[in-house]
């Protein structure tokens, strides 16, 4: 196991994030803590969607014919079904698929809402849990089971234009999420060989994890009329044509709060954005044997200060020593730490400690200026993480136009590595298995020769060791 991997499964225990104990492969119980910054992560993403997306709730299960119906989609998907045979004691005369993703759900409804052109587009959402049943080694949040926070969006359009702009907006609604949460990402359209079973095309948000492999954190696909023929889903033009719609889909999972985890937190443990943090800032009072109380009554004011104005703010008067809560706060990643004690109260000062500096700062606290000043602070905190984040994704991308010297690249640091390349399948392929990585994807139109057949090149590609 990588210095990573042991660091994120002792994190995910420690921080109290997910209990890992369930008796199912894959299956993992969210903890209050971990639940609250998935609510969080969750609460800012539906506030992106709900400008122009609604949110649906579909059924679980999908009868085996549906599921069936589109060609690509179930051969992709048939080693990871998961299926329900019995009620009870009786066998089911049709057996039942657990969703692993919901097209096969939502579109024989879709046939029946879209009748014309006025009916589009559609901007549906949903989050569920889905089941994938990965061959590949699980890992907590990173390659789940159930996979409990899948966020699936479905969109119906009348052109094909339409649909090619929305696949464009979904990038923007993705990057702008990750943005808020400090999250770096590189954007590749994946290689044919490797896009959703049933898409056009599928564009991939990738981030990097400290190990220096890549985790993809997000998909949007252009479904183009693949779906839309098999399960007719059709329109009436204003001049009364009957055409196939156009379609797209995107996804994310609880890879966003593995990557939340991984990009930010460092050894003392998690260094949460204070956009999704339980817990924004925790007050420590520093208390001695004499005057207890009025530090605690401090505290409290200063606390319903913070709260009043928004802040998620906590106030630790555990029976415990400062230095113990500091140790804790700081691994389960609080943003902000404020100590105040006795002297603090006298000189109408007090401590602040972020998590992801390591001074301390001694300000005035003008009840008027308080809360403003601790937005302050969260919000540098949060340009802080997210530069970080950043640079450490792009101090760790390189060019290379020799295969040997990506593999090199690689093994030593990791990291993403950019080439000119042919396009071409088998090339693709051959480069893959030669520096044992993956292709993640293209990202622009080059000129020159490919690094690999040295034929030439029409993109620039991206390699890395992936998740
Ligand atoms: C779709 N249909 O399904 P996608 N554990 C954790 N995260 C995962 C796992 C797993 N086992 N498998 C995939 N993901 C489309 C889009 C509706 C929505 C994450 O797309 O199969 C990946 O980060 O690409 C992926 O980007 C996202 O779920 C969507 O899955």
């Amino acid at each position: 196991m990588s210095k990573f991997s042991e660091w994120f499964h002792n994190i995910l225990i420690e921080a109290e994030i997910i209990d890992t104990r369930y008796p199912i492969k894959g299956m993992h119980v969210w903890l209050p803590q971990g639940f609250q910054i998935r609510k969080n992560a969750l609460k800012l993403l539906k506030s992106i969607l709900d400008e122009d997306h609604e949110e649906v709730l579909f059924p679980l299960l999908i009868p085996e014919d549906e599921l069936a119906k589109e060609a690509i989609h179930v051969k992709g998907f048939e080693e990871e079904v998961y299926w329900i045979t019995h009620g009870g004691l009786t066998p089911l005369g049709k057996k039942l698929a657990l969703r692993p993703t919901s097209e096969t759900a939502m579109y024989p409804m879709f046939a029946l809402w879209v009748r014309s052109h006025q009916d589009l587009p559609l901007r549906f959402y949903q989050v569920v849990n889905t089941f994938r049943y990965e061959t590949k080694h699980t890992r907590p949040l990173i390659r789940v089971r159930e996979i409990t926070t899948f966020k699936e969006a479905h969109t119906v359009h009348a052109t094909s234009q339409e649909a090619e702009e929305q696949v464009e907006r979904a990038v923007e609604i993705y990057s702008s999420f990750f943005d808020l949460m400090g999250i770096p990402y590189v954007v590749t359209r994946r290689p044919d060989w490797d896009k959703f079973p049933g898409a056009d095309y599928t564009m991939a948000f990738d981030t990097l994890l400290p190990d220096g492999k890549t985790l993809q954190i997000g998909t949007v696909h252009n479904l183009g009329q693949t779906f839309a023929q098999t399960f007719q889903i059709t329109y009436e033009t204003e001049d009364g044509q009957h055409e196939y719609v156009y379609q797209t889909c995107y996804g994310l999972s609880d890879r966003i709060i593995a990557s939340i985890i991984g990009v930010h937190g460092d050894e003392g443990g998690l260094s949460l954005p204070p956009a999704v943090a339980p817990y924004q800032v925790v007050i420590v009072p520093i208390i001695f044997k004499e005057g207890a109380q009025e530090v605690l009554d401090f505290c409290s004011q200063v606390k319903n200060q913070l709260s009043r104005a928004g802040i998620r703010v906590h106030l630790d008067s555990r029976d415990l020593r400062a230095g113990k809560k500091f140790y804790e706060w700081e691994m389960r990643g609080v943003p902000l730490r404020i100590e105040i004690g006795p002297r603090e109260i006298r000189e109408g000062k007090m401590v602040l400690k972020r998590r992801d500096t390591p001074d301390k700062e001694t300000v005035e606290c003008r009840e008027d200026e308080l809360a403003e000043l601790v937005e302050d602070r969260l919000g540098r905190i949060s340009s802080h993480l997210k530069e970080k984040a950043w640079n450490m994704l792009q101090e760790n991308m390189k060019e290379t136009d020799s295969p040997l010297e990506a593999r090199d690249i690689i093994q030593e640091d990791g990291g993403v590595v950019s080439f000119l390349w042919c396009g071409d399948e088998a090339c693709g392929k051959e480069l893959e298995e030669q520096v044992h990585v993956d292709i993640l994807g293209i990202q622009e139109d080059a000129d020159g020769t490919c690094v690999n057949c040295k034929q030439k090149a029409r993109y620039r590609a991206l390699l890395a060791r992936t998740y």
